[in-house]
């Protein structure tokens, strides 16, 4: 239902084009090329919504969109297309930080320049790009268990076991190694605390539905789950319910998620999630911004971090969801 819903706005967009104001008319569009990972989830979806939307006709792009379908020979594959048709500008959403150099090197030489957005390339690479924009994933881990040890301390429950199941995302993408990061040092600095499973979830929702179900099958001993995005966090609880595993707070189980797209702010009101990063998908207008100042002979700031925050059941209501925008 869910992306039934995401689909057909998708659709929308794609027939109505733009979001946004639009510019003159009879100035010469901006062609762009943009490569995107897939459409593994809900905060991917929102994505490209946001990314079709702000590079529209009216607001002066011509937008060729390629979903690499979470395969990097697509992303390759696209953005030599993209060279062939000598677009102005490319943009990539990397689905991994390395591989990226040669094709790079290829864009360079055909003098059009490269913005990065959501993940970044490895940092040898960084004069191969003019900007990235995206977000901190390394500060989002640190915030949730920042959360977490918190809400130990205050229940007392502070020195504990605490055996985690770790639901990991696309091995190599940006998110997965901050993300990741940040839970190995939460887990180094507490001697109670140990990671029970690595699971490669792939940020799907039925991959991770079948490792965490198979799983629980050999170990039910778990009381976090520690799942890299919101749908590989639907997948998980779709097996607990099966296991008769009870979750979120109050739970047999603890569950901290990453994106906070609207399903999952729900499910953690619903008392179903324990605490939600937030990683923002919009990044449309902002792609679009940094391409403006480019063309105005400006050169925008390297690394371009949004800022978000952790929710809990307490900094939910219902208005609050209807309001948000993915
Ligand atoms: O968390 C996940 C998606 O790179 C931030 O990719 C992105 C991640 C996001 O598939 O849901």
């Amino acid at each position: 239902m869910k992306k039934t819903i995401a689909l057909l706005l998708l659709a929308a967009l794609l027939l109505t084009g733009c979001a946004g104001k639009g510019t003159p008319t009879g100035e010469k569009l901006i062609r762009v090329g943009f490569s995107q990972v897939g459409a593994e989830s809900d905060w991917r979806m929102a994505n490209t919504a946001s990314m079709i939307g702000a590079l529209c006709e009216e607001n002066g792009f011509e937008l060729l969109f390629d979903n690499a379908k979470q395969r990097q020979e697509n992303q390759l594959l696209a953005i030599r297309n993209f060279i062939q048709q000598d677009v102005d500008y490319i943009v990539l959403a990397p689905i991994a930080e390395s591989g990226w150099e040669d094709v790079l090197h290829e864009a360079a030489a055909a003098g059009i320049p490269v913005i990065l957005v959501d993940r970044q390339i490895a940092a040898a690479y960084k004069d191969l790009y003019v900007t990235w924009v995206g977000s901190d994933f390394q500060a989002e881990g640190e915030q949730i268990l920042r959360w977490l040890e918190e809400k130990l301390e205050q229940e007392g429950r502070a020195s504990e076991p605490l055996r985690i199941l770790h639901i990991q995302g696309t091995d190599g993408a940006t998110a997965q190694i901050g993300r990741t990061a940040a839970l190995n040092n939460a887990v180094a600095r507490h001697p109670n605390w140990s990671v029970a499973a690595v699971l490669p979830g792939e940020y799907t929702e039925a991959k991770s539905y079948e490792l965490v179900r198979d799983y629980l099958k050999e170990d039910r001993d778990i009381q976090l789950i520690y799942s890299e995005n919101d749908n590989m966090s639907f997948g998980a609880m779709r097996a607990l319910d099966e296991a008769g595993i009870s979750y979120g707070p109050g739970g047999d189980v603890m569950i901290l998620s990453f994106d906070a797209v609207r399903e999952a702010l729900r499910l953690c009101l619903d008392g179903k999630l324990d605490a939600c990063a937030e990683c923002n998908p919009l990044h449309g207008p902002r792609v679009a911004a940094l391409i403006r100042q480019m063309e105005e002979g400006r050169t925008p700031g390297k690394l371009n971090y949004v800022l978000e925050s952790v929710f809990t059941q307490s900094d939910l209501s219902p208005a609050f969801l209807e309001a948000r925008e993915y």
